[in-house]
């Protein structure tokens, strides 16, 4: 399963690459809390911004795990970029918390912004080191929680690097969704 519908609002996963987002609102970078270029996700939204974003985020910095802080976009097609500092896993505790802060902080950012649309990296996955499994579950738990409560965000999109990335979100997706029409 690669889409979900809840209060008239999307989620979606798909396979791509954030910095190729030509259709949305705000990319979510994976960021440092010095909000500077670096690897993976952070890498590639620097590297196609240009030294614009780097130089307006310079005064938000640093940020702690869990927060979220939007900037334009610069040299990116998206108008914003919101920069969210993941969890450290096995450093920063309790990382599954601070994950979910930085989805929940990322979506109403988002929201009172009055953005249409947020793509997603997955967000402590890479060089932070959290299990993408678990990950998937506690993003997709709270930005379904979120959903019934949003006026202005109509698509939630993740975008998952790899084939096998974008496999694991599907399986979470389908198995939260599972789990909700049981309860009902
Ligand atoms: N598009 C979509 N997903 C990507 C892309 C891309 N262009 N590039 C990587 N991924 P990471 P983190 C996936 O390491 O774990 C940085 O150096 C990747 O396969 O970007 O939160 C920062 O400066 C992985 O599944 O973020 C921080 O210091 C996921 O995105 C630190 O790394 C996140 O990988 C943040 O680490």
């Amino acid at each position: 399963m690669n889409r979900i519908t809840r209060n008239g609002r999307i989620l979606e996963c798909i396979q791509g690459d954030i910095a190729r987002q030509t259709d949305i609102d705000a990319v979510v970078n994976a960021a440092n809390a010095q909000l500077q270029s670096g690897g993976g996700v952070a890498g590639a939204l620097h590297r196609a911004a240009g030294p614009g974003l780097a130089e307006e985020c310079a005064p938000m910095a640093p940020i702690r795990p869990g927060q979220a802080v939007i900037s334009g976009g610069h040299g990116l097609p998206n108008p914003h970029v919101i920069h969210c500092l993941g969890p450290v896993y096995g450093r920063d505790e309790p990382s599954d918390r601070l994950l979910e802060d930085c989805y929940r902080n990322a979506v109403r950012l988002a929201e009172s912004e009055r953005l249409r649309s947020v793509a997603f990296p997955a967000l402590s996955t890479g060089v932070f080191g959290y299990p993408m499994e678990d990950a998937a579950q506690v993003a997709f738990r709270t930005l379904l929680r979120e959903m019934p409560k949003l006026e202005h965000v109509e698509l939630l999109r993740f975008v998952l690097f790899s084939q096998t990335d974008l496999e694991v979100h599907e399986r979470a997706l389908e198995s939260l969704s599972k789990e909700e029409s049981d309860h009902e």
